[in-house]
């Protein structure tokens, strides 16, 4: 299960004879994947092959067309490989799953973005938080001395490989992803040219079949569609159609994908987050994120079929949708009336949090973008305005009197364990900084008291300050009422609110 998430590139250098696999039927995050790794190791030096096996050789236009446009150095390797002489890399896809050839070899990593199907300790990273392999061979050569920038070929297939793997960025699972799409030079007439040779007639034709066997499920305003194995980039378009269709509020196509179950979520309700959808019906035996109107998801079919041999996933999903509409309530400020009775009063422990004085990050008025875990935001540069950093590393602006009413700025360094670090970007000169560089430590300085209660089951929030998307509190986790203005109700993660908040014995 567990793959050394530390692993770098530079580590393989004590190999010479290099041997990078592709799964069978190789897309086009499989084959640039490969093509970085590939380019990094023949600038040291080594020798090294990409291949990849299977019945089919590439045949699809636009594969045919990427290795031909950039280059690519992929062979077919035949039915039966020989053995890799030192060392074999799996590239999207894991050594030993079922839609890669065995090649015997005596050392093996594996770098891929897909749940772990590994029942042992392996070499290599499997990071399924990422949109596509090509995000991870990215970040591991940023780390290194390779100059991947001035490649033009290899960053415009990285960019493809991720664009493919992603429904055209549509379906972009995390921050990486985004940062990879802004940091690589790539050819636009080449995206361009790929992207409209992507479909064949007989595709077409499947998608066709695929919206005529739509079902309707007038309950809950979903249509659910069955497409017979295509590109995946097809789900998205039928899906991104689908949901036109008046009387249609969410909109899932899925298809077999040999290892597993390919879904495509659109959602155009704000009570149901595409991306909250996606991993929904495929927790446990896979992963689903995006955005709130698009995402998509994958459920691996050896896990899927352990623990429901006799249900088929139309079935499956079925039930999944029930389960997930009468999984949580929701809540609208300003409308919603809570029952102080039924909850307990907290106070909140001043732990040190993290502020920035946006002017000292760039100059007044200047137009920023804000990247964090939970997404990307638009700012101003406001002498005004500070920005918070919130224990998860989310970022909020403040208004600055605001900030010199409540908090106290400490001398302390700042010290936070963040997933993902938030990053500015100035959007006139493209330029990126880390926020975390300008951070100063500060300390809330008088008592705030909530109401809150733990949750039993799910509970969706719409806040005074986001009407478009909801708060999403799960069991567990806490909902509350701020004391001073009772319209004001929110989540408070279980985690964060065991940190910060303590019984009020004042009350
Ligand atoms: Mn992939």
């Amino acid at each position: 299960m567990e793959a050394n998430e530390e692993l770098t590139l530079e580590e393989l250098l004590e190999y010479d004879d290099i041997l990078i696999q592709c799964h069978d039927n190789p897309d086009a995050d499989a084959i640039a994947s490969g093509f970085a790794l590939y380019s990094y190791f023949v600038s040291k030096n080594k020798k090294v092959k990409l291949g990849y096996s299977g019945k089919n050789v590439i045949k699809k236009s636009n594969l045919v067309k990427m290795i031909d446009i950039l280059e690519i150095p992929i062979d077919y390797l035949g039915l039966k490989p020989s053995p890799a002489r030192e060392l074999l890399i799996t590239v999207d896809c894991q050594y030993g799953a079922g839609n890669v050839t065995h090649i015997d070899s005596k050392n093996v990593v594996i770098l891929d973005h897909h749940q772990s199907i590994q029942t042992e300790k392996c070499r290599g990273i499997i990071n399924p938080k990422l949109g596509s392999c090509s995000t991870l061979i990215w970040s591991l050569l940023k780390k290194t001395d390779f100059d991947y920038k001035s490649d033009n070929k290899l960053g415009t297939a990285l960019y493809y490989g991720l664009y493919t793997d992603t429904n055209q960025f549509s379906e972009l699972i995390g921050p990486l992803d985004m940062d990879m799409r802004d940091d690589v030079f790539y050819m636009k007439s080449v995206i361009f040219e790929l992207k409209n040779s992507n479909l064949s007639l007989r595709e077409m034709k499947i998608a066709g079949a695929a919206i005529n066997s739509n079902v309707y499920n007038d309950k809950y305003r979903y249509a659910l569609i069955h497409s017979e194995p295509c590109d995946p980039n097809i789900l998205g378009l039928i899906s991104d159609l689908f949901l036109q269709v008046d009387g249609v509020d969410i909109c899932l196509v899925y298809n077999d994908q040999n290892d597993g179950y390919k879904l495509s979520v659109r959602s155009c309700i704000r009570e149901v987050q595409a991306c909250e959808l996606a991993s929904f019906l495929t927790e446990g035996f896979g992963n689903g994120g995006g955005h709130s109107e698009k995402a998509g998801g994958y459920l691996n079919k050896q896990t899927y079929l352990k623990q429901n041999p006799y249900l088929n996933i139309e079935a499956y999903i079925t039930r999944r949708m029930e389960n997930y509409y009468n999984s949580y309530t929701v809540a609208y400020a300003g409308e919603y009336q809570a029952d102080l009775t039924k909850m307990k009063r907290y106070v909140k422990n001043n732990l040190p949090i993290a502020f920035v004085k946006s002017t000292d990050l760039l100059p007044e008025g200047t137009p920023i973008l804000v990247r964090t875990l939970e997404g990307d935001a638009n700012l101003t540069i406001n002498a005004e305005h500070y920005l918070m950093i919130g224990i998860r590393g989310e970022v909020y602006p403040i208004m600055r009197e605001k900030f010199e009413k409540t908090y106290q700025v400490l001398d302390s360094k700042v010290e936070m364990q963040l997933d993902y670090t938030p990053k500015i970007r100035n959007i006139i000169d493209g330029e990126n900084y880390e926020l975390m560089d300008y951070a100063k430590s500060c300390v809330a300085t008088g008592k705030s008291s909530i109401y809150a209660y733990q949750l039993d089951k799910s509970m969706k929030i719409f806040t005074k300050w986001y009407q478009d998307t909801y708060m999403l509190g799960k069991p567990g986790d806490y909902f509350a009422v701020r004391e001073e203005d009772h319209q004001d109700i929110y989540i408070v993660e279980q985690k964060i609110f065991n940190k910060t908040y303590q019984l009020d014995e004042d009350a």
